[in-house]
């Protein structure tokens, strides 16, 4: 299943056989490079960067790396390959064949979930325009770029299945994926995450870390959806996700490995004199960015959720995994409550808190990444732990919205909050200090004294490699 390059639109879904398709799509693509030049990478356009294109979507051998120039990168359409005789694995329709074409009475639910999907992509590139200005080193510049260049196609993807699926409706939901922009008060992205800023690596590297992760979740909720187009269109999406996850992984890691090093060359409990980010610090940045990320997972209690499980449009995670009778009719669920002022455990009915055990998965994940991290304080023999705050903590949807509650998950009246929340989340002062050190790094091989040189290689390549070249 090798994609097509010689076409305007590289492609595997046989788009030359449907002419009118094509031609909507190709009307879409010149204002999606308008998009891309006015609001993608700001220093995008007169580099050539060592990138990795999909030259097929099999498992094996479908990434190709080469020096691409940036206004030349080629976005396509590329869906997973269909998997033979599928069917519907949860929901009312649970056992029926997987639908080809959207069903008529679930289409506006369906339009609703990939235009909620396909928003967050174009506003992830818009929240990372500025970066390229003050990279580390070129290799991290390498993998900002090859995030964004991802995050385009995966709006690519989102707006394939508008277009093929939802007719007219759907063509102007594509525009308007154009004309929301992050943070635009007047037009903004649909989810808050979105509209947040990132203005320096730190913040990248977070939200790699946490937010991505929820597109690791809700793309593979999506996976599992009997509307079997955009399963396999998030099936290849979720390929690409786990190298996101990675540049936010690693790079936080990178971030404790120099501050540890720091440290302890200075024999010093605060890296930050040295032009290290103090531990404390990526503690509060680590806290603003997970409880950011779990307001995307939506209500605990929500019934638009239920109603999309039952359809059979969104799933859990793993569902084919899950031992139970993919239905939740008569199951309960545990959810944290927040009632008079007390946060203790409720049963609910599981159809109802698809959102929260979805959520339940995405802390789980979160915590791997913590344990690593953790790690590499623990080798260099610091006594400092970072964790993951309550679910309680900082947030703006669902039940803890209404409440104010410390990282440990006590709540707080509002007057406690305020005198406290700069310990916990990061204050004009932290974001100043990160901000100092967002000083560019180009040269080959070089890389900025608050973040340490990556362990692994790209396609082989060494740190030292010239990933980006300037022209
Ligand atoms: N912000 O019943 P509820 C990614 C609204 S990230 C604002 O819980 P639902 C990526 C909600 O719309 C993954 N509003 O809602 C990462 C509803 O409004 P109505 C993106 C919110 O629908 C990094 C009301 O509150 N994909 O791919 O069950 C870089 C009641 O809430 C929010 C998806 O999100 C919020 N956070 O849950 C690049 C998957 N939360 O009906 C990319 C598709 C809730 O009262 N989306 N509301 O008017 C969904 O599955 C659902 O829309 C949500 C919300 C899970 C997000």
């Amino acid at each position: 299943m090798n994609i097509d390059y010689s076409e305007k639109i590289p492609n595997n879904v046989n788009l030359s056989n449907d002419r009118r398709l094509q031609r909507a799509l190709e009307r879409w693509q010149p204002e999606y490079l308008n998009w891309w030049n006015d609001l993608g990478p700001d220093k995008g356009k007169e580099l050539e960067v060592y990138l990795r294109t999909a030259i097929s979507v099999e498992k094996e051998g479908w990434a190709h790396f080469d020096f691409v120039r940036m206004p030349e990168y080629r976005w396509g359409i590329f869906l997973a390959p269909a998997e033979e005789n599928r069917k519907i694995g949860f929901g009312q329709h649970l056992g029926e064949d997987a639908w080809q074409e959207v069903p008529g009475e679930y289409r506006g639910e369906l339009r609703r979930l990939i235009v909620t999907q396909g928003d967050t992509e174009p506003a992830s590139v818009e929240q990372q325009r500025l970066l390229g200005h003050t990279c580390p080193s070129l290799y991290d510049l390498r993998n900002l770029f090859q995030v964004n260049v991802e995050e385009g196609r995966h709006l690519w993807a989102m707006v394939y299945l508008l277009h093929a699926y939802f007719g007219r409706d759907g063509r102007e939901e594509a525009e308007e994926m154009l004309e929301r922009h992050s943070g635009d008060p007047d037009k903004p992205r649909i989810l808050q995450a979105f509209n947040e800023k990132t203005p320096d690596w730190l913040s990248f590297f977070m939200f790699t870390y946490f937010t991505d992760r929820d597109g690791k979740f809700q793309l593979a909720s999506l996976a599992e959806s009997g509307f079997d187009p955009l399963s396999r269109t998030c099936r290849f999406m979720l390929t690409e996700e786990a190298h996101h996850m990675f540049v936010g992984e690693t790079g936080v890691g990178r971030v404790v490995q120099r501050t540890c090093d720091l440290m302890k060359e200075h024999d010093t409990d605060d890296g930050r004199p040295f032009g290290g980010i103090d531990l404390k610090t990526l503690q509060k940045y680590l806290n603003f960015h997970f409880s950011v990320s779990c307001d995307l997972f939506g209500q605990e209690l929500s019934t638009n959720a239920a109603n999309y499980y039952n359809m059979g449009i969104k799933g859990r995670y793993n569902e084919s995994k899950i031992q139970d009778d993919h239905q939740l009719y008569d199951s309960a669920y545990s959810v944290m409550e927040c009632k008079d002022d007390k946060i203790s455990m409720a049963e609910v009915p599981e159809l109802n808190s698809v959102n929260e055990r979805l959520r339940d998965d995405y802390i789980d994940d979160s915590e791997l990444g913590l344990r690593r991290w953790n790690k590499i304080i623990e080798d260099a023999g610091i006594d400092f732990r970072f964790s993951l705050p309550h679910r309680a903590f900082h947030r703006e949807i669902g039940q803890f919205a209404s409440v104010q509650a410390d990282p440990e998950g006590k709540l707080l009246s509002q007057k406690e909050w305020d005198s406290k929340k700069e310990q916990w989340l990061p204050s004009d002062d932290d974001h100043e200090f990160v901000q100092s050190l967002m000083i560019p790094v180009t040269e080959p091989g070089k890389i900025a004294g608050w973040i340490a040189p990556p362990k692994g290689k790209i396609n082989r390549q060494p740190f030292e490699f010239e990933f980006v070249r300037f022209h």
